[in-house]
């Protein structure tokens, strides 16, 4: 009967639209005379899904029978965005669905544009997650993510008189078709309590955790399938679930809120995503998200290897786990108690297995981003494993104390305690000490964290042993295939094939065609096609009306000090005031720009949103000023996530990656928008130093003081008189002249330059900003230098696809072979 009935989601149109048809009258309860855009959206990803899940079972089954060794990777944050056209595509089935969609009555760009992100996620932490997925699937590698099903993801900005307001992310209020729910699979979580210590039967002292409130953690399943592969791989999220329902004795009783009062705490948990992106704040209820998460992972993933029945020496050979930043640390803890109080294996047994197991990737050098939690907070929520904690760090300590005699100040550095008033555990140092491989996300950074956060573990450790770089990487078939068809079809109809999806490198073969008249007709249609999406976009988003034919210029990341958004708007400012004093004819040569920017702020970032605010006020003075004559349009685009980088990245001429140096660990955006022939403009900070060594010099525009004079420089700010620079004295005058509204609003921001000692180098690298910007406006001027770059950049791209970056971990670290899908029929 399986033979007979089992293979009926086929990937031809009729199939498809018979599955259609199905869910629209069964699973929709609706007349097919009568549905609208989302149900057609609704009814087309559930078979999409239907098709998802034949290939998920596939591949669990294929995995199981190997049982070869599994990567986990546990992140707080998945940042996938929309799904329905990424599987469509890594499936192979948009043009036969699309077709069907069409004979339907529905326009498949409608049908797409239905969907809510998933949205689980701040910014490059939770996106890199996402892209890693993509290759791991698209790679046939045996893994699983972990991570958390919040009720509300990265909440919704909208702007009102200019500034940013929060609205939660209703994600959830309809269907989610892109999950399975696994109600059967819970684990028990607990908390708080105490620890009860025992003789064994071999006379070992042990140690039981009573935890006294357990929480029920439920999986849900989200399918990632591979690009061109019948991979299709997993993650598992958990939601929050109270153990009983209510208290019925409270409830006979008439005490009704305090019935429910449990299972509102138990929602909680899961109930909301943190929204701060590289900043620390010590709230329990993010600790016990970690624990919550971290707890029901490692019970799963334990739960897996047992089935195997092998011995627990066996566990490294069989899983791999990878920590993306400190985030899930205390999976390290849980591991060893698991195998110390729960299996009863040594300590020093269990100790060499955990070590093995685990691998620590660090996302940022910025100290505010450290995760330290007071040690009272641990004791009180989960006192075994600060017990663990406390055992981990005497190990570690009388180790370092051996290689290093009398040397208490290194002991302390090295400490995973700080021993402040309250202590604090360092999750960086647990995370540390607890894995055999830590990496940073690019060359530089790499260099710089073994020169500062983890600078005394290389005295401990030597250079060479633990420490090492993974540069990131972005997936080609979200990033420029979905993003972008149109030049994904360029590309493919001058290669011959398709092959660069899965090795970005045969972008190379592009280069033989820069002189070539019509490849380079279609490789600006291609943009030109892509600016005017993005000019309805802005229009009908913020009601600003820019000019297609204008350099489009481009900022969008997370609105932080150390990305400089307000470098940037300080530069239009004393760009608007140069065009004013310039004669009609001066400014007939010059070349327009239209300026956007996007970004959420986290909001009780006082500071960013203020620039967000300055932005606006910007954008409403130039826009509106008939003088310039169109040669500057400003525009701030609210809600920026991954839909909307989707239209943003392909239409950009230059995008803006500013940080002060040393501060942006890698950036991954900068990847994108290069891969989609888009310069840019950078410091030599993360990422882009490695995206001009592979793309030239010419190619992109580098400015700014350098990593190693920024002790130096903010050493002066604190201790000369550090004259200012007269340009950005001049902008300041400006604001302050109450050219953009009332001044007074942002006062608070002007003196972070001036009372705040200019942190993040403004001064010392504006006029550096205005000659490269200088050396852009030049560059446009001659278009066909400008179209030769543009594809130059896109073809020298091959080495920031996300497959390179997880062949490396796949080989360097988590010693796993690929386990194809091997279809039967
Ligand atoms: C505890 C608060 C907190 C929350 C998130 C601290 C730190 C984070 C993230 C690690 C911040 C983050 O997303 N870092 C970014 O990681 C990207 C992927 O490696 C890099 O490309 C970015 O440069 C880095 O800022």
């Amino acid at each position: 009967l399986w033979e007979k009935y089992g293979g009926d989601e086929t990937d031809d149109k009729e199939a498809f639209q018979k599955s259609f048809i199905r869910h629209v009258t069964t699973t929709l309860a609706r007349s097919i005379y009568n549905i609208d855009n989302f149900s057609a959206y609704q009814a087309t990803a559930h078979s999409v899904r239907d098709r998802l899940i034949k290939r998920w079972n596939e591949t669990q089954q294929t995995h199981t029978e190997a049982d070869s060794k599994r990567v986990y990777y546990l992140s707080l944050e998945f940042l996938l965005g929309r799904s329905l056209d990424n599987a469509l595509l890594n499936l192979g089935l948009k043009d036969n669905c699309g077709e069907g969609v069409k004979e339907l009555g529905f326009a498949m760009e409608d049908v797409l544009d239905q969907e809510v992100d998933a949205a689980l996620g701040n910014g490059g932490l939770g996106r890199l997650a996402a892209c890693y997925m993509d290759s791991l699937a698209t790679l046939d590698y045996p893994a699983w993510g972990y991570g958390l099903r919040y009720t509300y993801g990265i909440f919704q900005q909208r702007l009102k008189d200019g500034y940013q307001v929060e609205f939660p992310d209703y994600w959830l209020n309809f269907d989610n078709p892109w999950e399975l729910p696994r109600l059967d699979v819970v684990v028990d979580v607990k908390f708080y309590g105490s620890v009860n210590r025992y003789t064994d039967e071999k006379g070992r002292k042990r140690y039981a955790w009573e935890g006294i409130d357990t929480v029920q953690s439920v999986a849900y399943d989200v399918p990632i399938p591979g690009y061109g592969t019948k991979n299709c791989i997993n993650i598992r999220l958990w939601s929050s679930k109270p153990k009983r329902q209510f208290d019925l004795s409270r409830f006979n009783e008439g005490q009704y809120e305090q019935a429910v009062q449990e299972q509102m705490q138990a929602e909680n948990i899961t109930a909301v995503l943190y929204p701060n992106d590289n900043h620390m704040v010590g709230k329990e209820l993010r600790l016990k998200q970690q624990y919550f998460w971290v707890a029901a992972s490692l019970f799963d993933i334990v739960r897996r290897f047992k089935k195997s029945q092998r011995p627990w020496s066996h566990f490294p050979d069989q899983v791999a786990i990878q920590l993306n930043d400190t985030h899930p640390s205390l999976a390290i803890v849980e591991l060893q108690r698991i195998l110390v109080d729960l299996e009863g294996v040594d300590w020093d047994d269990a100790w060499e297995i955990v070590t093995r197991t685990f691998a620590f990737t660090n996302h940022t050098i910025l100290p505010e981003a450290m995760e330290r939690w007071p040690v009272p907070m641990v004791q009180y929520l989960l006192p075994r494993h600060m017990q663990i904690i406390f055992d981990i760090n005497l190990f570690f300590l009388q180790k370092v104390e051996k290689a290093f005699p009398d040397n208490r100040d290194l002991l302390a550095r090295l400490s995973i305690i700080e021993e402040s008033t309250p202590q604090f555990v360092r999750m960086a140092h647990l995370a540390v000490v607890g894995s055999h491989r830590v990496n940073g996300v690019a060359e530089l950074h790499s260099e710089l964290i073994k020169k500062t956060i983890f600078k005394d573990f290389i005295q401990y450790y030597g250079n060479d042993s633990k420490f090492e770089n993974k540069t990131n990487g972005i997936t080609p078939r979200r990033w420029l295939h979905q993003a972008n068809p149109k030049l994904s079809e360029l590309i493919t109809d001058t290669l011959g094939n398709k092959n660069w999806l899965k090795n970005l490198d045969l972008l190379k073969g592009l280069k033989s065609y820069v002189d070539n008249k019509d490849f380079r007709k279609r490789w600006v249609a291609a943009k030109h096609s892509n600016k005017v999406r993005l000019t309805e976009y802005i229009k009908k988003t913020t009601g600003i009306i820019v000019n297609s034919n204008a350099l489009f210029d481009v900022q969008v990341k997370r609105i932080h000090e150390y990305k400089r958004q307000f470098m940037n708007i300080l530069g239009v400012i004393h760009r608007y005031n140069t065009l004013k004093k310039m004669t009609s004819e001066e400014r007939a040569d010059v070349v327009h720009r239209v300026v956007i920017f996007g970004g959420k702020a986290a909001p009780g970032y006082y500071i960013a949103k203020l620039v967000i605010k300055l932005i606006n006020s910007v954008a409403e003075v130039v826009n509106n000023d008939n003088s310039i004559e169109d040669s500057l349009k400003v525009a701030f685009i609210p809600d920026y996530n991954v839909s909307v980088a989707e239209i943003i990245i392909p239409a950009s001429d230059i995008s803006q990656h500013i940080s002060t140096a040393g501060t942006e660990a890698s950036g991954t955006s900068n990847m994108k928008f290069v891969l989609n022939g888009g310069l840019i403009l950078g410091t030599v900070d993360g990422a882009n130093i490695e995206i001009h060594e592979e793309i030239g010099d010419d190619n992109i525009f580098m400015f700014g003081n350098l990593a190693h004079q920024v002790d130096d420089l903010r050493h002066a700010h604190r201790y000369r008189n550090v004259p200012m620079d007269p340009s950005l004295q001049a902008v300041i005058n400006d604001i302050e002249s109450g050219q953009f509204g009332d001044s007074r609003i942002f006062a608070p921001l002007i003196n972070t330059l001036t009372l705040g000692q200019d942190y993040y180098l403004i001064s010392d690298d504006f006029q550096s900003y205005l000659d490269a910007q200088k050396l852009v406006d030049e560059a446009y001027k001659d278009k066909e230098g400008w179209i030769t770059k543009s594809i130059l950049c896109s073809a020298n791209m091959g080495k920031f696809s996300s497959d390179r970056a997880i062949q490396e971990y796949a080989e360097r670290i988590w010693n796993i072979e690929p386990v194809p899908v091997v279809t039967k029929k």
